[in-house]
């Protein structure tokens, strides 16, 4: 028998159904500012909007107003309350184009070659709260939604391919400490306090998910510049009805590439808004981010184990080099949400919407989740009836039986919603194999007793940080040192600093010595000798590599007064190249007839990975000497020291410098000598080309000298 829910439907091409399949365009136009009169939400034209209804000019206001109590009631009531975690985020729909190369392990149609599927992701920050800044030390969220013909799929994770905790029910116990403290509700947005670091040296599982935090990971320089991890381990099942145990992995083609410390720190005081920004602008102008999404194949056995790693366990990854992450599909964001609070704030992931060929498996953190997400919705969207919210509707038609609630938007006709029915003909019918029915994978279920424990496997918390440390190059093992010294500076109980020390003895000696030294405390010895079973996996560094420089911004800076002509066509040339050209200048106006886009008041070396000098702009009267003085730079004589300080920023992050003209005179008195990564010439394009090729690498690495990490 055929279900009524597949008929005529592919995965490609589909709008989104309500329940009672009506597609939005037949509802109600909610767009505002469109029409050529103001209404009230009942649609009567308004005489007025600016006034209310008052006894006379200088009267009290009247009760009557009703248009006065509708547009201030509305107004009390449009804050709902923030995600409890992953309160703050951005967002894109996008396309995901299937390569067909998962097919041989899952049904799934959205993994069938050539399917298209229309997706939503949101990006996210953990701890903070929804107005807090971009660019925090931070796990990031990386969830999408696939809107399948065959029901939505969920990929709800992180830019960390581990979690902190084993087992969900101690999810409110590890955000209870890394959430402010709850006196003051302070640090806002931070894990540098006690409590967080009292709950990870007690909780030694979270030392795996902590060492990625305080790697160069933890800050990220783009959303389009992270992995994304699925984390859990889930099940497939194909068209013969076989299982595989797979992990999933989203690959950036930008590559992965982080900011420095310092940078993050000034970019969350000068621009909070960065990450958001960011993507925004480069969907804007047409550089769309791009992911591989890709899956490790671990076959499935009654251990669920895979070269001794348990593969139930959060706390572990399986090392690329040991299993392959093979690509399956391509996601591109495309478009930019219309409506922030529509769509953004209001989307609702769910580890359980899982379409027909993908399954969850007894991961014991996976298994809580697919609890909460469904039930934090009910507050936070206000009722059951979330799913119906346009962004939330699922573009495969929907045939259920629930109805009624807070936020009911269906017009359900018919008489019978139950099954079976002698009354509505009684459908619906439910589907097999055949009609793509989800099946819950009939996987065995060791016998055993209740218990509340875990597997003796779960025991091993070192193997795997021992490992990422160790995969680590020289200058991503300073960045982490660096971390780890300014958050356990940050703690104030030396028990908890002591504690800590002793886990990172049991990471590295080195690591635990060197963090030591900065505290002004002892190193403890390892407790256990060190676990080096596991060999250092090098695709887990961010280093070596070369990749594409799209919509990377460089900040031109020119002196107005004695810009020419060229100037134009250095900026044709870096947009060419895909970058984004930033023109900077002492002041706004023009520059060789183009239009200023930043001034010495507005730009900070941390919106641009690479400068190009190209002029000395006279010093403006607004310069402000104290700026030098304060970031410890030498004064330059005869030029602006905002220009000098911007120079010098770039030169400390080991960001690529050029200069042409009499850009290099400026260079030179702002410090920087010849050395790598600084790049002059008469003219500039030389210049470009050899940035463009710095850029590669994303910085100059070899700057970042043993002592300044
Ligand atoms: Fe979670 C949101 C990722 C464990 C409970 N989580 C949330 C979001 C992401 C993750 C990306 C934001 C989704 C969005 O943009 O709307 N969470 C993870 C990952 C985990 C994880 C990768 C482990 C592998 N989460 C986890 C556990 C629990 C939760 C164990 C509860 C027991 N997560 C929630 C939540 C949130 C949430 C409280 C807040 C808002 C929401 O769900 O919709 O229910």
């Amino acid at each position: 028998m055929t279900d009524q829910q597949h008929q005529g439907r592919s995965t490609d091409g589909l709008e989104p159904r309500t329940p009672t399949g009506a597609a939005p365009s037949d509802e109600p136009e909610s767009a505002a500012q469109q029409g050529q009169f103001l209404t009230t939400s009942q649609g009567a034209r308004l005489r007025d909007t600016d006034h209310s209804l008052k006894a006379g000019r200088r009267g009290p206001v009247l009760l009557q107003d009703h248009h006065l109590r509708e547009k201030i009631t509305h107004f009390d009531h449009e804050r709902i309350p923030e995600r409890a975690v992953h309160a703050r985020g951005a967002a894109a729909h996008g396309v995901f184009e299937s390569y067909g190369t998962a097919s041989s392990v899952t049904r799934a149609a959205f993994l069938q070659h050539g399917a298209v599927t229309p997706t939503f992701t949101r990006f996210s920050t953990v701890l903070g709260s929804r107005g807090s800044a971009d660019t925090v030390r931070d796990t990031r969220g990386f969830a999408t939604k696939f809107y399948t013909g065959e029901g939505t799929f969920d990929l709800v994770g992180n830019n960390i391919p581990v979690f902190f905790i084993q087992d969900g029910i101690k999810f409110p116990d590890v955000i209870h400490a890394a959430k402010p403290h709850p006196d003051r509700e302070i640090p806002q947005a931070q894990s540098a306090h006690d409590t967080f670091w009292d709950f990870v040296s007690l909780h030694t599982e979270a030392q795996h998910h902590t060492l990625w935090n305080m790697s160069d990971r933890g800050i990220p320089r783009s959303f389009r510049m992270m992995e994304g991890f699925g984390i859990h381990t889930f099940r497939m099942e194909n068209a013969q009805g076989e299982h595989t145990l797979v992990k999933f992995h989203w690959k950036p083609a930008l590559g992965v590439h982080s900011l420095t410390w310092e940078e993050a720190q000034m970019v969350s005081g000068m621009d909070p808004d960065f990450h958001r920004r960011d993507l925004a602008d480069a969907i804007e102008s047409g550089a769309f981010p791009q992911w591989e999404l890709g899956i490790q194949v671990l076959g499935d056995n009654e251990n669920q184990t895979f070269e001794g790693i348990d593969l139930l366990d959060p706390t572990k990854i399986v090392p690329e080099e040991l299993a392959a992450v093979q690509a399956v599909g391509r996601l591109t964001l495309t478009r930019n949400p219309e409506n922030y609070f529509a769509e953004t704030e209001q989307v609702a992931f769910h580890p359980g919407n899982l379409p027909p060929g993908i399954d969850v498996t007894d991961d014991p953190l996976l298994q809580v989740r697919l609890f909460s997400y469904q039930d934090t919705q009910l507050t936070r969207l206000g009722g059951p009836n979330w799913n119906q919210l346009p962004i939330n509707r699922p573009h495969a038609p929907v045939n259920d039986m629930l109805r009624d609630g807070y936020g009911e938007q269906a017009d359900h006709s018919g008489t019978a919603p139950y099954r079976p029915n002698s009354l509505d003909g009684g459908c619906p019918f439910t589907a097999g194999d055949a009609e793509h029915a989800f099946t819950d994978l009939p996987v065995r279920v060791p016998e055993s007793v209740k218990n509340r424990e875990l597997a003796s496997s779960f025991e091993d918390h070192y193997s795997q940080p021992r490992m990422f440390w160790r995969s680590l190059t020289p200058v991503e093992q300073r960045h982490t040192i660096a971390a780890y010294s300014f958050e356990l500076g940050k703690c104030r109980e030396s028990a908890v600093r002591r504690r800590q020390l002793t886990c990172l003895a049991r990471i590295d000696p080195t690591l635990c010595q060197r963090v030591a030294d900065a505290l002004g405390m002892e190193a403890p010895e390892p407790a256990e000798p060190l676990d080096d079973r596991l060999d250092p996996s090098p695709a887990l560094s961010q280093l070596g590599r070369s990749w594409p420089v799209d919509g990377r911004r460089i900040g031109v800076i020119v002196d107005p007064d004695d810009a020419d002509d060229g100037l134009a066509d250095l900026l044709e040339a870096v947009a060419d190249a895909s970058m984004t050209p930033v023109l900077v200048a002492p002041r706004g106006g023009t520059a060789a007839g183009l239009p200023v886009d930043e001034t010495f008041a507005t730009a900070r070396s941390v919106e641009f990975d690479a400068i190009m000098v190209g002029g000395n702009p006279v010093p403006t009267e607004d310069a402000t000497p104290s700026l030098d003085q304060k970031a410890g730079a030498p004064a330059a004589a005869g030029i602006d020291p905002r220009l000098a300080l911007m120079i010098q920023e770039c030169w400390r992050h080991a960001k690529a410098i050029g200069a042409w003209g009499r850009g290099r005179q400026v260079i030179a008195e702002a410090g920087v000598q010849a050395s790598p990564g600084v790049v002059e010439d008469d003219r500039p394009g030389p210049v470009l080309d050899e940035l463009t090729e710095l850029l590669g690498a994303h910085r100059v690495w070899q700057r970042f000298t043993p002592e300044r990490a």
